[in-house]
């Protein structure tokens, strides 16, 4: 079996420093990683609305992967993030890599306006924070490109029976160093440990016991 894990290229985001993307960074790494009897697929994605979508839908088409999680980073964030729901909207906070910067667009007209993630986010959760791991639920991936990815994933793997999903990892270290003010961040090595374990619970298929409830922050 396959397993898809896609980051992003870098962007312009003025909280970034250095031009990198943990997302990448952490998917390449595991690139080629037998997990569970699955193989590790690292594809990189442009931070462009035009050529995001398309390139997903080709690593798709091309690995047709048993379970797919998506990465993106969300600088400001001090966990690893697991989102629970993907938006039918596109409401550009910056430009992307191509200097656009679209307002108010689905990011499918006609589509349903949002979809759930089908990782088994709380598992995830808790097996991340019993390994040590800063780990959250997250009701927002945004409106940006990761969102419009996250749909897309959601959208063309609904009732496929192919579990997927996207998490948002923190800045790098070299990248919170030079931001002013200072925002979180994760080392590299602590993020590939992470998403590794995502994977394997991922593959496990297992819920959280109980479904205990979300302790995140209320939404306003
Ligand atoms: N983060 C951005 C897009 C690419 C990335 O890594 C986002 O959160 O939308």
């Amino acid at each position: 079996m396959n397993i898809l894990l896609t980051g992003f290229e870098p962007f312009g985001d003025p909280l970034h420093g250095p031009a990198v993307n943990p997302s990448w960074e952490v998917a390449r790494a595991l690139h080629g990683e037998a997990l569970g009897g699955a193989t590790v697929h690292a594809r990189r994605l442009p931070t462009r609305f035009a050529g995001a979508p398309q390139a997903l839908a080709d690593a798709l088409a091309a690995l047709r992967p048993g379970l797919v999680i998506a990465l993106g980073q969300a600088s400001g964030r001090s966990e690893v993030s697991i989102e629970r729901v993907a938006v039918n909207l596109i409401d550009a906070r910056i430009p992307d890599n191509d200097g656009v910067r679209p307002l108010d667009q689905p990011v499918r007209p006609g589509a349903p306006a949002a979809y759930f993630s089908t990782l088994p986010v709380k598992a995830l959760r808790d097996g991340l924070r019993a390994a040590g791991h800063p780990a959250g639920l997250s009701l927002s991936a945004g409106a940006f490109v990761c969102n419009q990815v996250f749909f897309e994933l959601q959208h063309r793997l609904a009732g496929r029976g192919v579990p997927s999903g996207f998490i948002h990892l923190p800045a790098l270290p070299e990248q919170a160093a030079a931001t002013q003010p200072c925002v979180p961040s994760m080392g590299l090595a602590a993020q590939v440990d992470a998403v590794r374990l995502a994977v394997r619970i991922a593959l496990s298929g297992g819920e959280a016991p109980a479904g205990r409830p979300d302790d995140g922050a209320p939404v306003s």
